[in-house]
């Protein structure tokens, strides 16, 4: 079954607590504090597997939870890291945070992609010792593991894709001419997933050639096959567009590249604009009639233009050698950017406000984490987050739930008094 789409929630660990411990021995009454760092959470971490060809993978299995940091212990002791999780998809899976729609990341690449980062430990009371502070009696919670609803989509990475009309001959050519071992058949739609096969032959460079399932008039507005996997041509450098001049049929083989190049831009504008090489197919049983037709239309758009067939391999190489020069002027195989630059940006103004037996509480990632890394039992610090809630807006909110002076507010478990 091939999948090119999903959707997934994927959470990175929580950083361990840090501990509030104190050191004992005896004979040795007031041990100073010696509680140990939280431990960091895992990442989760997309990885390409050459292997895989589909998304198929993610049917069923929706949510994916990298392991927390383990909490800090006394002795000094830091917490265990959580295990990173690791996440295998096919080479031009897309990554889109689904709240923006943005691009995350697009794992068309050997690297580790961290998409989801885990949060880091949080530190023991051993770190807030200081002269006039002996027994710390606090620490650090650990930070939250960032989480993302994200969608999946595979584009495949091809630099050549090989687009026409059902039966005109498609697979046949990528059988001949590459290791991919396609089904043939002489009826409409035999192939109906796209897959790809590399093409080396001696003297030219080795490239990649994508086999689409069979397009029709209509097909952007769901006929046949439809066109939705056109998605798999939009990366790809160049498209042979093969039309079958046999006498076997006589349908207007100009008619036949016109409809085609239409779908193509009705899936995607400027899709139809792609460089292309026209392709006359199975030439052994060629129409004469047919052929000239053709040439004059696309020498007339100055269009490349190759007459083969796969059958007895006739034109085969010197349509070769026209794809590997093509290539080399190309530019290289579409990447996506990251369009989710700061995933922080947003956060600001994201945050709830909710009150329960006289205490406010505030939830808000993002001010957790600056609250966490700050000691705000320090009047210098508490006067800063105050200022942050006044930036903020959060402090506008407090106010209309009828805060006051010397009121209790909880910000994920840090307790202050309301000091405006
Ligand atoms: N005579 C002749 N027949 C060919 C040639 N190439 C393909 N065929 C035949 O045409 C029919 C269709 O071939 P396919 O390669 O399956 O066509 P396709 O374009 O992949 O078709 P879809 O997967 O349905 O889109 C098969 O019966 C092939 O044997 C050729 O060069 N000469
Ligand atoms: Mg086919």
């Amino acid at each position: 079954m091939f999948v090119d789409f999903a959707k997934i929630y994927i959470k990175a660990g929580d950083g361990g607590d840090g501990a509030i411990t104190f050191h004992r021995e005896k004979y040795m009454p007031c041990g100073g504090p010696d509680g140990g760092d939280g431990g960091k959470g895992g990442d989760v971490i997309f990885l390409v597997d050459k292997h895989l060809n589909t998304l198929k993978n993610f049917r069923f299995k929706k949510k994916f939870v990298a392991q927390n940091g383990d909490n800090g212990r006394k002795n000094n002791c830091s917490g265990k890291n959580g295990q990173d999780l690791v996440i295998k998809v096919p080479n031009g899976t897309i990554i889109r945070d689904i709240k923006t729609n943005k691009i995350i990341a697009d794992i068309s690449d050997e690297n580790s992609h961290i998409i989801a980062k885990g949060g880091r430990g949080g530190w023991g009371n051993f770190h807030f010792k200081n002269p006039t502070r002996q027994a710390p009696r606090f620490s650090k919670p650990g930070l939250l593991g960032e989480e993302f609803e994200v969608s999946l989509e595979l584009k495949l990475l091809a630099d050549v894709g090989l687009v026409g009309f059902p039966n005109v001959g498609k697979s046949t050519l990528i059988s001949v001419i590459s290791n991919a071992k396609p089904k043939i058949g002489d009826y409409q739609f035999t192939t109906l997933i796209p897959s790809l096969g590399v093409v080396e032959k001696e003297g030219l460079s080795s490239f990649v050639v994508a086999d689409i399932p069979g397009l029709i008039e209509g097909a952007s507005k769901g006929k046949g096959l439809g066109h939705k996997f056109l998605r798999h041509v939009e990366r790809c450098r160049l498209l042979l567009h093969l039309v079958d001049v046999s006498c076997v049929d006589d349908s207007d083989p100009v008619e036949k590249i016109k409809i085609i190049n239409k779908e193509l831009g009705s899936f995607e504008k400027g899709l139809e604009k792609k460089p292309q090489i026209v392709v006359a197919t199975k030439i052994d049983v060629l129409s004469k009639e047919k052929i000239e037709k053709l040439r004059e239309y696309v020498e007339k758009k100055n269009i490349p233009f190759f007459l083969i067939s796969s059958l007895t391999k006739k034109g085969l190489d010197e349509l070769l050698i026209c794809i590997d020069r093509t290539l080399k002027k190309l530019p290289k195989i579409l990447t996506y950017e990251k369009e989710m630059l700061e995933k922080e940006e947003n956060f600001r103004s994201n945050f709830e406000i909710s009150k329960k037996d006289g205490v406010y509480y505030i939830k808000a990632t993002w001010l957790y984490k600056i609250v966490n890394n700050m000691d705000i039992y320090e009047l210098e610090n508490l006067r800063h987050l105050q200022k942050i809630l006044k930036e903020t807006g959060i402090d506008d909110r407090l106010k209309e739930f009828g805060v006051e002076k010397g009121d209790t507010v909880n910000i994920s478990g840090y307790i202050f008094q309301y000091e405006y």
